[in-house]
């Protein structure tokens, strides 16, 4: 239902809502993913009336224009008549109006009256008015992508209450801190589909990323066959997901990684290379990369580059590569109107040692080329802006970071999701970096955890709280679905743990389920044992019930498949969990056949759990045992079984 629903006719008079419909200016705001750089209640409510006009022209973004009507038209406009400015009919009065387009437009200026459209590139001003008798949302970019922006800031604004939609009274000027955001499809083991990769491009402009790299090890024509052109069909697919990401204002990056293989004083091969980033540049492509890592570099292709480049080594294989890249930034991107500054990901990307390797990068590769860095190490336990300013100092400029997490294609996350928030990036980085993109799972939409969060942090890293950003991503999943979104936070915990390469994860395992069974074990050995098992029964049942909740709630269905083998393990675990404290709460009472007969229920039921598997599987490490809570919840009940049997 509109606000104050007015009839559809646009003869339709001034209509304003009635007393009983006051639009509100009390409350909090709803919360606005990524966190604006400022963001104020101002004013009343603008109700959603059954009519809207948008007032548009042709320098609106046509992107912008359609996600605004969507959104007007699943939020209570049955009607959206587009409007050029100056020409609102003067039967609109009372209808809610809403004025999308470049901020420095007469109309937008004017109306956002001391709203400030931010310098900044892709940012936008954002003024939300009930004020009756012209109630008016203004949207103002400070480019096309800062409307786009604008209006999903303003998808974050409707609520709902008995009256029908209304938009919160608020202003907001807003622009990212980093200006390179989202991800790279980077990983090992089984790639993305293509429906799974246009799903992501939308999820990518609903947080407000802008970079999505197509990198995956596992697309031969990427690496192994990189000579070779994409065949007719998947040439089609990825022309087709250059244009969604360009609907989401996402640049898709196309990369193709030769260093397997390539010899880099062959002209033969530098036109292998450039005739593949021109296919793609055809389907309109402007952004590439080529990623150099995870090659050898004490080697060489051919007897070529030993005759020019000298014995295979640190400082030779560098020259080579900057002979290629910066060949490829001048003869290739700069001629290709629109490309945008080559990527590339050095040999060396995982620490902050100088070497001959960097010294050569940084004394002489094109300053207009992108570098790439995981932090110190391949998957570092925190990046700080002190690593950051070093890493840009050995490779002569700011560094783009390629986040490894939540990716989960190395041995250490065997049967693993991750899916604790994103975390350990100081604020402030933005000042030291040139962006970030997270590298995901093979489970693409089980990443949007993290890579929600990432891209939280990446727009207003000052601003950033992954305790706060958590629930908002787990919110976003579950389609606003508070019951879903709850399991999802107990699910998520027991899916916590973020190894790293080495025996210390940088993140803890089932955080809050290990201070439950903290609280249980001091309460029990306080003597408080039918308060403990009470407390801690509960959550167990919830753990128990998440997977249902999970599957039969708005939780995106793509999560469901790819957390499939999770959530039939997590049930079942939680079943064992709620058996053992009634065997413990038996065996409290006395009862001791009971608690036996529970007891042999539970091992029954632990044997069903740990039998999952994770199959078939899309990563690297093959069929696995879905890992939940482990050292946690197994902990806790093989400690329960022991106090048991004495
Ligand atoms: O991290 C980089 C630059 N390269 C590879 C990635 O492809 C891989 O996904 C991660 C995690 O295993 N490690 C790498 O070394």
């Amino acid at each position: 239902m509109a606000f104050g629903a007015l009839p559809a006719s646009f003869s339709a008079q001034a209509a304003p809502a009635p007393a009983s419909e006051e639009p509100t200016s009390e409350g909090p705001l709803p919360p606005v993913s990524p966190t604006p750089q400022s963001l104020a209640r101002a004013g009343e409510d603008a109700g959603v009336t059954e009519r809207v006009l948008v007032v548009a022209d042709d320098r609106t973004d046509a992107a912008a224009q359609k996600r605004l009507v969507r959104e007007l038209k699943s939020h209570g406009a049955e009607r959206v008549d587009i409007v050029a400015p100056g020409e609102t009919p003067p039967s609109a009065a009372g209808l809610l109006t809403v004025r999308l387009g470049p901020g420095d437009r007469t109309d937008i200026a004017e109306e956002l009256r001391d709203t400030e459209v931010p310098e900044h590139e892709e940012g936008y001003a954002l003024r939300v008015s009930g004020e009756r008798p012209h109630p008016e949302v203004v949207l103002g970019g400070t480019d096309a992508s800062g409307q786009y922006y604008a209006v999903q800031t303003l998808r974050q604004l409707f609520q709902r209450d008995d009256e029908g939609w209304r938009i919160a009274g608020a202003t907001a000027s807003d622009f990212p801190s980093m200006p390179l955001r989202g991800t790279i499809e980077g990983f090992y083991g089984e790639p993305w589909t293509h429906a799974e990769r246009l799903d992501q491009m939308d999820f990518y402009g609903d947080v407000k990323a802008n970079t999505y790299v197509y990198a995956p090890k596992d697309d031969p024509y990427h690496r192994g066959k990189w000579r070779e052109p994409y065949p007719k069909d998947k040439l089609a697919e990825l022309g087709e997901l250059v244009d969604r990401a360009r609907a989401n204002h996402v640049r898709f990056t196309f990369a193709v990684s030769p260093g397997e293989s390539i010899c880099y004083s062959d002209e033969g091969d530098r036109k292998a290379l450039t005739s593949k980033l021109q296919s793609l540049y055809d389907l309109g492509t402007r952004a590439f990369s080529i990623p150099l890592d995870d090659i050898s570099y004490t080697e060489w292709n051919c007897e070529g580059d030993r005759a020019k480049y000298g014995e295979p080594g640190r400082e030779a294989a560098a020259k080579a590569q900057v002979d290629l890249l910066n060949d490829v930034q001048k003869n290739f991107v700069a001629t290709h109107e629109g490309a945008q500054p080559l990527q590339m990901v050095p040999t060396e990307y995982g620490d902050l040692t100088d070497t001959a390797y960097k010294r050569t990068i940084r004394e002489s590769l094109d300053p207009k080329v992108e570098v790439m860095w995981t932090g110190t190490a391949v998957v570092p336990p925190e990046i700080t802006n002190e690593q950051a300013d070093k890493a840009a100092e050995l490779f002569g400029r700011k560094v783009f970071v390629w986040d490894n997490y939540p990716v989960n294609d190395f041995d250490n996350t065997k049967g693993r999701l991750l899916l604790a928030p994103y975390d350990k990036r100081e604020a402030g980085l933005s000042e030291h970096l040139s962006g970030i993109v997270a590298n995901p799972m093979n489970q693409p939409y089980a990443s949007k955890v993290a890579v929600f969060g990432s891209a939280d942090f990446a727009w207003n890293d000052q601003d950033y709280d992954a305790e706060t950003s958590w629930p908002r991503a787990l919110s976003y999943l579950a389609g606003g679905d508070e019951e879903a979104t709850e399991a999802l936070r107990v699910f998520a915990d027991l899916n916590h743990m973020a190894p790293t390469f080495g025996d210390t994860p940088w993140q803890p395992q089932a955080p809050i389920l290990r201070g439950h069974v903290e609280d249980f074990w001091t309460a029990w050995d306080d003597g408080r044992q039918g308060e403990a098992v009470r407390e801690l029964r509960g959550y167990a049942e919830r753990i128990e019930q998440a997977p249902a909740t999970i599957r039969d709630g708005e939780v995106q269905k793509g999560f469901t498949v790819d957390a499939d083998p999770w959530l039939t393990a997590t049930h079942l675990w939680g079943q064992a969990a709620v058996t053992m404290l009634d065997a413990l709460d038996a065996h409290r009472a006395g009862d001791e056949g009971r608690a036996d007969q529970l007891l042999a229920e539970y091992r029954e039921l632990r044997e069903q759990a740990t039998a999952v598997r994770v199959d078939p599987p899309r990563n690297s490490w093959g069929k696995a045992q879905p890992r939940i809570g482990d050292g946690v919840l197994d902990a806790f009940l093989s400690e329960a079984e022991q106090r048991i049997e004495g």
